[in-house]
């Protein structure tokens, strides 16, 4: 997982439902690793050396991005979401999505086992059904082969 300590109320209740989930599921504690970063512009990057390391199969951002009163809201939300879908073209490695983009902070809370239910646990689903059938489908075949 990476995850942003930007936020840290959200991110914190992000991480207790995700690893939650994936522990229900059969995860092995130690299968799990946590890189904190210092906001969701960082996710990328951290997500990336992750990816290229070659020993996860799946990696799951979580964080939340809250719009204040600048165009600030905006390149930090452009940056992440950008910046994690290269990173899952560009290395085959499943990259779930679980920073939240919202209004105010009561939006995000009610997303993190909220009225609006859980992204942390949502997101732990996605990456386990993602790493599942990225490891069914293998390598595609080389052209000619
Ligand atoms: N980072 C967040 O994760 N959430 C935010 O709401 C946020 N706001 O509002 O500014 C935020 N900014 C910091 C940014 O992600 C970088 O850490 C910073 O710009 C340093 O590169």
């Amino acid at each position: 997982m990476v995850i942003s300590r930007f936020n840290h109320l959200v991110s914190t209740a992000l991480l207790e439902g995700c690893e939650r989930c994936l522990l229900e599921r059969g995860a092995s504690p130690d299968a799990i690793d946590v890189a904190w970063v210092p906001g969701a512009f960082e996710i990328p990057l951290a997500a990336r050396a992750l990816a290229e390391s070659g020993r996860y199969a799946a990696i799951i951002t979580l964080g939340s991005v809250i719009r204040g009163g600048t165009p600030h809201f905006d390149y930090v939300c452009i940056g992440v979401t950008d910046g994690v879908r290269e990173v899952m073209r560009d290395t085959g490695i499943p990259v779930a999505f679980g920073v939240l983009t919202t209004d105010d902070i009561d939006q995000a809370l009610a997303r993190c086992g909220g009225e609006h239910g859980h992204k942390g646990e949502e997101v732990a689903l996605a990456a386990i059904e993602m790493a599942r059938l990225c490891g069914r489908l293998g390598d595609p075949p080389k052209a000619g082969a």
